[in-house]
């Protein structure tokens, strides 16, 4: 082997092995795994507006929610059945997203329909962020999100009554959609 043959295999070595590394990173951060967003439209009456994205890490899904145009205080925010906003009021995207036939919780705290999350926390001015886990959920298959409807609420969540969470009306409504 001559020495410019083996200056090209070194060269080449050291490549791969900052490909590996790149990739590693990537999948650890989640950025190189499956995504989807939700843009939510106010319904009639509401300024709620927002984006919402939703990142595969290993078995659970990352979500982060930015949400603006809503009254101070908190909020319930579920996954729908229907990834349907067409009715002015959003009724239109149904119940719960279920699929497990669970009573409606807390996402954290035992038995919950796997459309619960936390709740969106609005400051003085109507603006909220939220980034949370959920498990029990994919995006395709029986369990899959994607193409399912995403709902803001008037009033906070309780996490106790059947099937809703007296959550109220619902302010804001989009289609989780694949990106
Ligand atoms: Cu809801």
């Amino acid at each position: 082997m001559n020495r410019s043959t083996n200056n090209q295999l070194r060269r080449g070595i050291t490549l791969l092995a900052l490909g590996m590394a790149a990739s590693g990173c990537a999948s650890i951060g989640g950025s190189s795994g499956p995504a989807a967003e939700a843009k939510l439209q106010p319904t009639r009456g509401s300024t709620a507006s927002g984006s919402v994205s939703f990142v595969q890490q290993g078995d659970r899904i990352l979500v982060n929610a930015t949400v603006s145009g809503l009254t101070p205080g908190t909020h319930g925010f579920h996954i729908h059945d229907k990834g349907d906003c067409s009715a002015p009021d959003a009724t239109s995207a149904g119940g719960h997203f279920n699929p497990a036939g669970h009573p409606h919780g807390h996402p954290q705290m035992g038995p919950h329909h796997a459309g619960d999350m936390s709740m969106l926390e609005a400051d003085a001015s109507g603006n909220a962020r939220l980034s949370a886990e959920l498990s029990g959920v994919a995006f395709d298959g029986d369990q899959g999100i994607v193409g399912r409807g995403l709902i803001v609420h008037a009033s906070p969540d309780d996490f106790k009554t059947q099937p809703t969470g007296n959550s109220g009306a619902r302010v804001a409504c989009g289609v989780i959609i694949r990106k």
